[in-house]
């Protein structure tokens, strides 16, 4: 696990509002709840509870949008969740968040995302690289701290971000939060993300607004087969997405669409096993898609809810198919190949692997 922590890695799937430490989580339910907004002792046992069936999450999410949808809120969880994953050594972290409105606290799907960036611009434990100037002299290696070491050097991450349209949207809520991203490509937005409620909504009621996205260039990720819908499945894998989240209910017949077709799969252990989807770690289908060599990403979804870190989910995956060193830093290391941010940052991540390298050969 300590070897996991020191790696630098590359965090793909990560959702701002799974991410909130609990601390955070409890000390704004407890305000709300001398407020009277709420009652604190009705939602404390919710908040700390972390084995749940995905039906139970998103009641969660409820919740936890009631506590945290305003903006100066917004900002706060965004500085410490990449705090916290800078602490953990991810050096490149697509975080992504649903743009929310909410009237009665005057807030627009821009203004929510205004305040995300106000998040990011406020971390300070650690540099932030958040949106990419082009020709950007990438020689300025010394600044590319080392990634395998323990901290007293100053740190670096690059944070983007993407637009995630909640299953529960119309077709025009879903175009709008397509527009507004468009519209923030040079503030850091790289791509589009389908999540939510996988039982809740129908995918033609999103495909016009990610057919649009996409023809603009802008990437898509989906969450796949999260509940068994072999249909809505097949229409995903026909729509071509850059990514997808999860794949756990996919048949014998879609597991051989989804490899020839190559599509990269941000993979969520102990997401998928917390809410069973997934029965246990043994069988869950990073072994076979490694063991094909597939495109895939070890990535922790919602790291607050279910206390994982992305550290912890290199670590599970070491230990459950037994990989070693090297097998965990070149999948940390592939990761680059399926980042939606441009080409220089990949050049970038790529040197501060190749530094990594050396040093972890250098040790041994
Ligand atoms: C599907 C999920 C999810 O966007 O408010 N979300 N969607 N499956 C999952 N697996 C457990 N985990 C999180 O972050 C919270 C939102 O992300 C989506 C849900 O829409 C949830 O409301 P943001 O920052």
């Amino acid at each position: 696990m300590e070897w996991c922590v020191t790696m630098p890695k590359i965090e793909l799937h990560a959702h701002l509002n799974g991410s909130i430490r609990d601390s955070t989580l409890l000390e704004l339910a407890r305000e709300l709840g001398e407020k009277g907004a709420i009652v604190f002792s009705d939602v404390e046992h919710v908040i700390l509870k972390h084995d749940r069936a995905l039906s139970e999450v998103f009641k969660l999410f409820d919740l936890i949008h009631v506590i945290t949808t305003d903006h100066e809120t917004v900002t706060r969880i965004t500085k410490e969740v990449i705090e916290d994953f800078a602490d953990d050594n991810v050096v490149y972290l697509e975080l992504r968040t649903t743009p929310k409105r909410n009237d009665s606290k005057g807030m627009s799907k821009r203004s929510y995302m205004q305040a995300v960036l106000e998040g990011i611009r406020s971390v300070n434990s650690v540099e932030v690289d958040f949106s990419h100037k082009a020709n950007a002299d990438t020689s300025a290696h010394s600044h590319f701290v080392d990634h395998l070491c323990n901290g007293t050097r100053s740190k670096k991450i690059y944070v983007r971000l993407l637009l995630s349209i909640d299953r529960r949207e119309t077709a025009e809520a879903a175009m709008e939060t397509v527009e507004l991203a468009l519209e923030m490509r040079d503030r850091g937005v790289v791509g589009i993300d389908l999540s939510g409620n996988p039982v809740v909504g129908e995918w033609p009621t999103f495909l016009p607004a990610l057919e649009f996205a996409k023809k603009q260039g802008l990437p898509v990720t989906l969450h796949c087969g999260e509940v068994p819908n072999p249909d809505e499945i097949h229409a995903m894998l026909d729509f071509l997405p850059s990514r997808i989240g999860h794949a756990c209910c996919f048949e014998d017949e879609e597991w051989k669409l989804l490899k020839n077709l190559k599509i990269p799969v941000e993979i969520c252990m102990t997401s998928n096993i917390r809410t069973e989807t997934i029965a246990s770690a043994d069988v869950h289908h990073f072994a076979d898609l490694y063991r094909s060599n597939h495109p895939l990403i070890l990535c922790t979804d919602d790291s607050g809810i279910f206390s994982t870190s992305l550290s912890s989910e290199y670590a599970l995956a070491s230990s459950t198919f037994g990989l070693g060193k090297r097998e965990m830093f070149d999948l940390a290391q592939k990761a680059i190949d399926f980042i939606f941010a441009c080409d220089g940052v990949k050049r970038e991540l790529k040197m501060i692997f190749a530094t990594a390298l050396k040093k972890l050969n250098s040790q041994h």
